[in-house]
């Protein structure tokens, strides 16, 4: 693929250009146009202004490798994002970029899982799989490393999401890079941005919040199964939940809306990108499952097609939701999403008991949702 051929994706903003629209970014030490860069402090969770080498903006429709700063008079080959002025991976143009929003109400589960997730695969998943995960550049790493590692790392409960509108940072995707060995031994690339914001921008009609929708190829879907009555009074669970029953029932046509209200799909059409429909803490659940559920063991991803091998899973969940909620929420999903399954998984293995004491994470079935994202976009087309 030639990589001027077609409009970038900032793997860092969700912004897309055209390759001559990108900026440049002046890195000579000695250059005294130095600026406070408000775009990068937001993207890269700065508090404070960050001064930055100086953003030089091309001319219309000029195709440039470099620019000339107009204040050192040096060349400046540095391609940075005219948005939010991220440095741009070298290859940008020939490695695809996909965006998947974790959807799900406040305290659902969002931010362990995805740090659960990218963990597992960093560590069991990837090398068995010839996979190799990594966040995508600087900015990310150190994102990375502040909001998520810890959880592993450090033993460390993480903390609630702020709200897009608090914290900038929330507004913007986390990238990584995905590397994938194929079964004729060719390597495949990919960029995986994910959202990860705090549940209450689903529902408070955040503006931040809707301009995702137009670049996002697939959903992770989270649902705390503390949120079903059955479920709470199985638990014996006193506390109050985090979403009562009948608003998470209303959960997916509050998904199936906000493409509607940005005018993606009209209300008669089905969710055409694949929903990988999830719930979390399972942990607390798995006493009550029999004993051969495929819930209580892990996939084994190795030889053939990957969402064959998730169907049980699918089905197993599929039964639960409607024993424990009764087929109208099935029925929903079938009515308003076209490519979905159902995935059950627990991303910390057991309830934090005290947050302030060491988290010793034990994740069960926290890749398979993602695997049959990657496997319905035909990322991952089959395993070795
Ligand atoms: N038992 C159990 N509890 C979990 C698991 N994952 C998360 N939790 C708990 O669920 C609570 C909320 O988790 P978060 O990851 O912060 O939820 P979130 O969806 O990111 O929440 P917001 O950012 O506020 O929208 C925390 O108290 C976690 O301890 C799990 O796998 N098992
Ligand atoms: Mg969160
Ligand atoms: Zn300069
Ligand atoms: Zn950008």
């Amino acid at each position: 693929m030639f990589p001027f051929a077609k409009k970038w994706l900032c793997p860092f903003c969700c912004e897309s250009f055209a390759p001559h629209e990108a900026y440049f970014r002046c890195t000579f030490s000695g250059c005294l146009g130095r600026i406070p860069d408000t775009p990068y402090s937001r993207v890269s969770g700065s508090k404070d202004v960050l001064r930055m080498g100086r953003v030089l903006i091309p001319g219309k429709k000029r195709m440039l490798s470099g620019m000339y700063c107009d204040s050192c008079k040096q060349l400046a080959t540095l391609r940075i994002c005219p948005r939010c002025h991220s440095e741009l991976p070298q290859d940008i143009g020939q490695v695809d970029q996909y965006f998947f929003l974790l959807f799900g109400s406040k305290g659902s589960g969002k931010t362990h899982y995805l740090a659960s997730l990218i963990t597992q695969l960093q560590r069991e998943v990837g090398p068995r799989m010839k996979m190799t995960v990594r966040p995508l550049g600087e900015p990310a790493r150190l994102r990375w490393n502040k909001t998520y590692a810890s959880l592993f790392e450090q033993q460390k409960a993480l903390a609630a999401t702020k709200s897009a509108e608090t914290d900038p940072l929330g507004q913007y995707p986390l990238s990584f890079r995905f590397t994938l060995e194929q079964r004729n031994g060719a390597k495949k690339t990919v960029n995986v941005g994910f959202f990860d914001t705090s549940g209450a921008d689903f529902t408070s009609d955040s503006a931040v919040l809707k301009r995702y929708m137009h670049q996002v190829h697939g959903i992770l879907f989270l649902i705390d199964p503390c949120s079903i009555t059955t479920v709470r009074d199985m638990l014996g669970q006193q506390s109050s939940p985090t979403m009562t029953q009948a608003a998470l029932e209303e959960y997916p046509l509050l998904l199936k809306d906000t493409f509607v209200s940005e005018r993606i799909l009209r209300p008669s059409e089905k969710v055409k990108i694949p929903v990988a429909l999830t719930l979390t803490k399972m942990d607390l659940v798995w006493p009550h499952l029999y004993s051969g559920s495929p819930l209580l063991r892990p996939v084994t991803y190795s030889g053939g097609d990957i969402a064959k091998r998730l169907q049980s899973i699918s089905t197993e969940v599929s039964s639960l939701l409607a024993s424990w909620i009764g087929p109208q929420f099935t029925q929903t999903m079938r009515s308003e999403f076209h490519t979905y399954a159902y995935f059950g998984g627990s991303a910390l293995g057991k309830p934090v008991e005290d947050p302030y004491k060491p988290v010793i994470a034990n994740p069960l079935h926290v890749e398979d949702p993602l695997l049959w994202l990657l496997s319905q976009l035909h990322i991952l087309k089959d395993t070795k």
